[in-house]
């Protein structure tokens, strides 16, 4: 089972997909599991929380449509720190339409994310022709996140319907790269989908509004995801990069003791 596998190992598995095998060796070279979630408002705080975290992460999280003055500006100085500090960018626009209606959302309008990230999800609940849609206008260098399950008090991503989403991201691992989901979903022999984590702060139990959070220790270590998905937890910081060293190193750990190197 890919638990007691290194990011390493699994770069090289079969049936991975291009970015998850991208992705994993560059989380093995430069040694971290953490995205941090850039959840600000303008472009000027977006580029520089990704200049202060850029070295401690292995991917930005952006919601391109709360900053106020999204533009080519954005686009072009995100994917210019992105180069220089070597992470990938994944626009959490969570899709959840009609097949053709995405993939307008993912090509047009005034974010044009297909121009831009590396990384996207959505929600299967239309049923799997979003992944077709989506993969039809992507790229090579565009992969599928399934939301399987979510962080959020009382969600309705439970029992069958997590399991679908399993099921048709098997039938499409060529775009399909994993899950944002609270465990691995990896259970049949094969398996080597990426899992990102999001609900993680130090400190924290909840923020107020349905946000649940667990610990790093508890999401890498015990419910063997892949990656950490910290939002408040470091731009809320004082001190964002060392925040982010901070998640780094202790989600870095719990990923070494589960593998045992
Ligand atoms: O660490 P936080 O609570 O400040 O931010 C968590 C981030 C937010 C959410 O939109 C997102 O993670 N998120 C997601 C994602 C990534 O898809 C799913 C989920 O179940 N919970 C969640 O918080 O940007």
């Amino acid at each position: 089972p890919t638990v007691t596998q290194s990011y390493q190992e699994r770069a090289s598995l079969p049936k991975t997909s291009p970015v998850a095998s991208y992705l994993l060796r560059l989380i093995a070279a430069k040694q971290t599991n953490l995205c941090v979630s850039a959840d600000v408002s303008t472009t000027k705080e977006l580029l520089q929380l990704a200049e202060e975290v850029g070295d401690s992460i292995c991917m930005l999280k952006t919601h391109a449509d709360i900053i106020n003055d999204f533009g080519p500006r954005t686009i072009e100085g995100l994917k210019e720190i992105a180069a220089k500090k070597h992470f990938l960018v994944f626009e959490d626009r969570k899709f959840g339409d009609i097949g053709s209606t995405v993939q307008k959302q993912f090509t047009a309008g005034p974010l044009q994310i297909v121009r831009w990230a590396n990384i996207i999800n959505a929600h299967i609940f239309p049923g799997p022709a979003i992944i077709t849609a989506l993969s039809q206008a992507a790229h090579d260098a565009v992969s599928l996140l399934i939301l399987a399950e979510m962080s959020s008090a009382g969600n309705l991503m439970t029992g069958s319907y997590t399991e679908q989403c399993v099921v048709e991201a098997r039938k499409n691992p060529e775009f399909v790269m994993g899950f944002i989901a609270q465990r691995t979903l990896n259970e049949k022999p094969g398996d080597n989908f990426i899992t990102m984590t999001p609900g993680v702060q130090i400190g924290a139990t909840g923020d107020g509004l349905g946000q649940q959070y667990n610990t790093p220790e508890k999401v890498i270590g015990e419910a063997g995801t892949d990656i950490i998905i910290v939002g408040r937890g470091v731009y809320g910081a004082q001190d964002k990069r060392a925040k982010a060293e901070e998640y780094r190193v202790r989600a870095w750990k719990a990923y070494e003791e589960r593998v045992g190197s």
